[in-house]
């Protein structure tokens, strides 16, 4: 059996791959493969590891419709049209799991770095701009006992809200699609409402996929009714928030900050406004980019290909 692997995954993955007997070839170029590129490397193998955002739509997937299994390198799959892939009976995986503590690790790091201005502040030393001491500007706000605001309460959010509770006791609201009660149950969150949870919270993060119905959903109007002192934090998709609308929100000071681990477009230009504002922090997507994260998503990927190409259930299945 052959896989055409996207980019360049963990060993353990490639390791647990060949002892299954499988053969690999991997894009090894630092550029992203593109649309035809994928269609010709996928034309003689059994199954494709998609690493990264690879357009697995229905052009791709009607030129590929012998392949067994697409084994995503990621949790989220808004690349894939996965109702397309389930009428071809191609079976997508995906890695849920495994990197929501790095991911929460991320959103985490990206609000304390925002809270203290901390991205600023060094990008002030390194222009040699460290001054004499003086006791009033460019202050930082702190976050003992305020109100996390989750938008998405899942794996990832979850993560992260207790993580907030154990370093901040901060009290944690809500908003899903869905109520989720084992986590009402496990640390006490509490559902709101899509307006209570802009008006009420002093920091949002987001911890939901990419949908129709998330795409943009932090606009104008999103953060117009958030509070002026309050932290906005994205590690899940940058199509969730409105670049332009977030920049006019920290110029008005309608919001107070920002972390970004996920910009939209990927890579954010290196002239973009944000990258110079004060309480903004802004990563290049390393959600999931630790040695332990990545050999455990390789790991899960190699399975659900294995068990794809022996014909067996995938240990992780897009369904919806
Ligand atoms: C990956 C991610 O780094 O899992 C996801 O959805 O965004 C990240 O963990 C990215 O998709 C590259 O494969």
């Amino acid at each position: 059996m052959k896989v055409f692997i996207s980019g360049r995954i963990a060993k353990s993955g490639l390791t647990l791959l060949e002892e299954n007997n499988i053969e690999v070839t991997q894009w090894k170029e630092s550029r992203q493969i593109t649309a035809s590129e994928l269609i010709e490397a996928c034309k003689n193998v059994d199954g494709l590891v998609s690493v990264g955002p690879n357009k697995i739509n229905a052009d791709f997937l009607n030129a590929c419709k012998h392949l067994k299994v697409i084994a995503l390198h990621s949790v989220g799959y808004d690349n894939v049209d996965v109702a397309e892939a389930n009428k071809l009976n191609i079976p997508i995986g995906n890695t849920p799991g495994v990197l929501s503590g790095a991911t929460a690790d991320t959103a985490f790091l990206l609000m304390l770095a925002v809270s203290r201005k901390a991205f600023y502040l060094h990008k002030k030393i390194i222009k040699g701009q460290w001054q004499n001491y003086e006791p009033t500007p460019e202050l930082g706000i702190e976050l003992n006992g305020k109100t996390l605001g989750i938008f998405g309460l899942g794996n990832i959010g979850l993560e992260m809200a207790k993580k907030c509770i154990g370093a901040y006791k901060m009290k944690v609201i809500y908003n899903n699609r869905n109520q989720n009660p084992e986590a009402e149950k496990e640390i006490g969150a509490k559902y709101v409402s899509f307006e209570e949870l802009l008006a009420e919270s002093d920091v949002i993060s987001v911890h939901t996929a990419l949908t129709k119905e998330t795409k943009n959903k932090f606009d104008a109007t999103a953060f117009e009714k958030m509070k002026p002192q309050s932290i906005f934090i994205n590690t899940a998709r940058g199509g969730i928030h409105n670049e332009e609308d977030l920049i006019h929100a920290l110029e008005q000071k309608l919001i107070w900050g920002a972390g970004l681990d996920v910009t939209n477009p990927e890579p954010m230009s290196a002239d973009n406004p944000l990258l110079n504002m004060e309480s903004v922090a802004v990563l290049p997507h390393i959600g999931s980019a630790t040695e332990e994260t990545r050999s455990a998503m390789a790991n899960l990927v190699a399975k659900n290909i294995i068990a794809a190409l022996n014909g067996d259930a995938l240990p992780s299945r897009v369904t919806d």
